[in-house]
């Protein structure tokens, strides 16, 4: 009687909990966009992760059905099978109850757990129907649920040997925009989840096409192979050899450092906090430059690469060239942030702070010749600093970074408040003519870019101060750059890049968003860089009509206005289009695309630039031919 009424209220709650999901998926998952959608993955195969970490796994395959479906299996210990206090078999729980599972609670079990940690249940309630089978004592249990409902309850299938999980699902079309996986972001999630645990293999096969496609992610090397992969991707010259890689452990937790300086003048730091990745950093970062930076220091002085009179290597100097991970295993990890992905716990700055101290210093006594090499180009990056500085004051002097010159080319507008304002940087003089005769001046800018951009992978500071393409934008939008930027001198809320859709255009949004992402990254942070999008094409018959995005669009609106006599001739540039097309199509705020660049994006494309800013003509081929949909029509 007593266990009936417990057993119903427990019913009536986990429908409630998969409901609630179900409302929100947004609170659960991010969104319900295509990065939702890939969520759902994250979170089933962090569980596998998770009997990984336990060292409990060491296989995880993941398949993209033909059907649209997606399969997890890992050969862990499988889930206890036994019946659960709320009277049901404990893998119903693990995937019915909200927050069921090791990563809430568990002591020892260290949690790794997707960007909101929550797990199965939340898949399942998302899922048109799952299905999983959990071998474990010498038996197989399976069962089938459909959007978090239980449609065949848990069965017994029969004796096995083996153990470990599988899990089917089918996303539910009725709650995503987009329920078409991207191979290519997923290959990049599982390879992260290898590199960050050590020896794990994960299959990923895509079965959708013709043919499968598939990658095996295996590194016995762990975080130190993520830093060889990392500087191998950008294509430069290594100042030494080996990668370093130090670790330490304290009760439950740990802390494993690698690091590589290369010839370039950027600096990569990749941190995780169980195996999410910290885009905004956090405390374990924080401890990792403070040391790094006194290390650095400490042995400068002693060794007399650093002579009493001068003084200290910036923190930056000594990250010029920097690939590092970082990657710290703790328990009740705290996330905290705009986008939780900071990582507030201090004791994890202590820890990494005493591992860099101690372990650096150390490696650098037993290997001279490296630390020699580090020095030297933390010296140089010193140096050019220094010359940068001056080159800033001289363009001050001149007047031109105080804010009250602006650049000559610039069409400014009236307002000044920056949440109506928007700066156009526009490729092209004639393309800049016509965006001049487009614009609402009250609170539109127009900036016309002449010629290439700087390629500022190639070049540091000082070179940026003086370049005659980049000053005008830093001019026009008042905040500075590096040591010098002051969001509160920002000119414009939107500032927006308008380039062609061609060999050309690519190039130049590229070097440019490279500039805001090296120089003004809180530009993108912010969410104040946006993307232009003109039209592809224009389709007319007779009198109507339409512009199109994209060639499927084209198709769609050919066949809309039935076919014949309907013709679709394809922009070649901005300038061929005349002031209200453009202001039609690309710049009127109630008609207009902007996409908005995030800083994901300019992460992303992080790989994409090094590639294209590097020297070496041939992986830059192979890259671009690999990646052509973040880098279309780019000559090469
Ligand atoms: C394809 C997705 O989800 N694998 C999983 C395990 C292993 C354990 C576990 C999972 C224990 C008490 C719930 C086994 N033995 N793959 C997966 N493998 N969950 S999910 O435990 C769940 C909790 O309440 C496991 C000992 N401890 C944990």
């Amino acid at each position: 009687m007593e266990d009936n009424k417990q057993y119903d209220e427990n019913q009536i709650q986990v429908l409630e909990g998969l409901e609630a999901v179900r409302k929100r998926p947004g609170m659960y998952i991010g969104s319900t966009s295509i990065r939702g959608l890939h969520h759902l993955v994250y979170e089933i195969v962090d569980n596998s992760i998770d009997e990984a970490v336990a060292g409990a796994c060491s296989e995880i395959t993941v398949i993209l059905n033909k059907d649209g479906s997606v399969s997890v299996q890992d050969n862990g210990r499988g889930i206890p099978p036994h019946i659960h206090k709320t009277g049901k078999p404990t893998p119903e729980v693990v995937f019915t109850v909200l927050h069921a599972g090791g990563k809430f609670g568990g002591s020892g079990y260290v949690i790794s757990g997707g960007l909101h940690g929550v797990g199965a249940s939340v898949v399942n309630a998302l899922s048109e129907w799952l299905y999983y089978k959990n071998c474990r004592d010498g038996k197989c249990y399976t069962q089938k649920f459909s959007r978090g409902h239980v449609i065949e309850e848990y069965t017994c299938k029969g004796d096995t040997d083996k153990t470990g999980l599988y899990v089917r699902f089918m996303p539910d079309a009725t709650i995503f925009e987009d329920v078409n996986f991207d191979y290519d972001v997923l290959l990049n999630r599982m390879r992260e989840q290898a590199f960050l645990n050590a020896g794990v293999r994960i299959i990923l096969r895509d079965e959708r096409g013709e043919e499968p496609v598939e990658n095996v992610l295996h590194y016995e090397g762990g975080i130190t192979s993520f830093v060889s992969h990392l500087n191998s991707i950008k294509h430069c010259e290594l100042i030494h050899q080996d990668v370093i890689y130090m670790k330490s452990q304290n009760g439950v937790s740990t802390a494993e450092i690698a690091m590589q300086y290369n010839d370039t003048y950027s600096e990569t730091i990749m941190t995780f906090a169980n195996n999410i990745n910290t885009i905004e950093g956090g405390m374990h970062e924080t401890g990792f430059k403070t040391a790094l930076t006194k290390v650095i220091n400490e042995y400068g002085k002693k060794y007399g690469f650093i002579k009493e009179k001068d003084n200290d290597l910036k923190g930056e100097d000594t990250r010029e060239g920097l690939t590092a991970v970082v990657s710290v295993k703790l328990q009740d990890a705290q996330f905290e942030g705009q986008t939780k992905s900071k990582l507030g716990n201090s004791e994890m700055r202590t820890m990494v702070y005493n591992l860099v101290t101690t372990k650096l210093s150390e490696y650098f006594e037993e290997n001279p010749a490296v630390a020699r090499a580090i020095l030297e180009k933390t010296l140089a990056a010193s140096r050019a600093r220094e010359a940068a500085r001056k080159a800033r004051e001289a363009s001050r002097r001149k007047g031109a970074l105080d804010g009250a010159s602006l650049p000559g080319k610039l069409w400014d507008c009236q307002e000044k408040r920056i949440d109506v304002t928007e700066l156009y940087l526009v490729e092209g003089n004639s393309a800049g003519g016509s965006a001049k005769g487009a614009r609402d001046s009250r609170y539109q800018a127009i900036l016309p870019l002449r010629g290439k951009v700087l390629n500022v992978e190639k070049s540091r500071l000082d070179k940026v101060y003086s370049n005659q393409q980049l000053l005008p934008i830093i001019q026009a939008i008042g905040c500075g750059i590096g040591d010098d930027f002051d969001m509160a001198k920002l000119r414009y809320g939107k500032i927006i890049i308008m380039a062609d859709a061609d060999v050309d255009g690519s190039h130049i949004q590229i070097l440019l968003l490279t500039f805001f992402f090296r120089h003004m990254k809180k530009l993108i942070e912010d969410g104040h860089i946006y993307l232009a999008m003109p039209p592809l094409y224009k389709v007319f018959k007779g009198k109507t009509e339409r512009y199109a995005f994209s060639d499927e669009e084209r198709d769609a609106i050919i066949e809309e206005l039935g076919g014949e006599r309907v013709e679709a001739e394809r922009y070649k540039g901005l300038g061929e289009m005349d002031p209200e097309q453009l202001w039609e199509t690309t710049m009127d705020p109630t008609r207009r695309t902007l996409k908005l660049v995030t800083i994901e994006d300019a992460l992303l494309c992080d790989e994409v630039f090094s590639l294209l800013m590097g020297d070496q003509v041939e992986p830059r081929r192979e890259f671009i031919e690999a990646n052509a949909k973040y880098v279309s029509n780019l000559d090469i």
